[in-house]
């Protein structure tokens, strides 16, 4: 398996599993069936509200002797309600509990977006979403390098920075992200961001790299492209005797990122790893690349208000 290095040496796997809308009850199972099948990174989040059953499952692959704390990357991230700077640390130690975990290998903002603090559930009202001005970003990122040097969490990162944010954040910051977790896919291939992030040591993972068809249908457009039947992709599956979602998560490695795809079917789990055996062409990176059409599956406007607040949260 690929992996991508840290400054200070530690590294994590080209291919983790995604968690996000694993249910409770599934997502636990997925995570055992996905460490069996040779998975040793895994992305989760308190949002996603399945991290204890996710805790539970690795308890038992630890108890069991089945994989050792050590040999797993587990990311986590910090909603958009605890970006107080005394929010911060309670919210990670929440998450650590839940997923019975002495450290986080990663922890990452989930947001460039800030909550009313103590906010459950989504915003209700205008009053539960701050503009960013009242929670800067530095204040929430200065929480989260204490976190590092308490030793709670071993690398802190991003997600859904824009070059602008990162730039930002960059210049008034002593340490700047380590990894920057964005939607990638061929649809929406972002070079302008891989160049920056690469330009700054920071490490980029993809999400939503099948196309998120699981997701909930307020967060779809009304004729949304489909990855997965994309002709091109399934041409160059056929060709190599592989599924479109091994070309997709190959096509992310092969680009030098890192890619989280979820799924909580057991075939499905193995299959996207056994994607790692794929090669892909010069030709069919090239068809590929060429696929491009800025078109991203998670909406722009996510958590806009009334009032136009975070119109386009994705502002470079
Ligand atoms: P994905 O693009 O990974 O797609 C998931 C969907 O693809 C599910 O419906 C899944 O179904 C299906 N699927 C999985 N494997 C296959 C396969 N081999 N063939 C056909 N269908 C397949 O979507 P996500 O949006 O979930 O993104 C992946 C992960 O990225 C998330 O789970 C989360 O961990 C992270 N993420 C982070 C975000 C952030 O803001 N930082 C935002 C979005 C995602 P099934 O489960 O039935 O197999
Ligand atoms: C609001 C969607 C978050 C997925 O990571």
């Amino acid at each position: 398996m690929k992996s991508f290095s840290f400054k200070n040496g530690d590294t994590i796997d080209a291919i983790g599993l995604g968690t996000w809308k694993s249910d409770p009850g599934e997502a636990g199972k997925a995570v055992k069936e996905a460490i069996r099948a040779g998975y040793r990174h895994i992305d989760c989040a308190a949002i996603y509200g399945n991290e204890d059953d996710i805790g539970r499952a690795l308890s038992r692959l630890f108890e069991d002797g089945e994989v050792k704390r050590e040999e797993l990357f587990i990311t986590s991230k910090l909603w958009n309600s605890a970006h107080k700077k005394n929010d911060v640390i309670p919210a990670l130690k929440k998450t650590l509990d839940d997923l019975k975990l002495d450290y986080l290998d990663l922890y990452l903002m989930h947001w460039p977006v800030a909550f009313r603090p103590g906010l459950t559930g989504a915003p209700k009202s205008e009053k539960d979403v701050l503009p960013i001005e009242e929670i800067p970003i530095t204040e929430t990122w200065e929480a989260m390098l204490q976190a590092k040097k308490q030793g709670l969490i071993k690398h802190a990162g991003v997600s859904n920075f824009s070059t602008v944010k990162l730039d930002e954040l960059i210049k008034a910051s002593p340490e700047a992200p380590e990894m920057n977790q964005v939607e990638l896919h061929p649809y929406l291939q972002q070079e302008k961001l891989l160049k920056f992030c690469k330009s700054h040591d920071i490490l980029v993972t993809a999400y939503s790299p099948l196309g998120s068809r699981d997701r909930p249908d307020g967060m779809k457009a009304k004729e949304e492209p489909s990855l997965l039947e994309n002709p091109v992709i399934n041409e160059i599956a056929d060709k190599h005797g592989a599924t479109p979602a091994q070309v997709l998560i190959k096509w992310a490695v092969q680009r030098d990122t890192i890619v989280i795809p979820k799924s909580s079917n057991p075939d499905r789990i193995r299959q996207n790893l056994e994607s790692a055996k794929l090669q892909l062409s010069e030709e069919d990176m090239k068809r590929i690349r060429a696929l491009d059409q800025h078109f991203r599956y998670l909406p722009t406007n996510l958590f806009r208000t009334k009032s136009g607040m975070y119109e386009n949260i994705f502002d470079d």
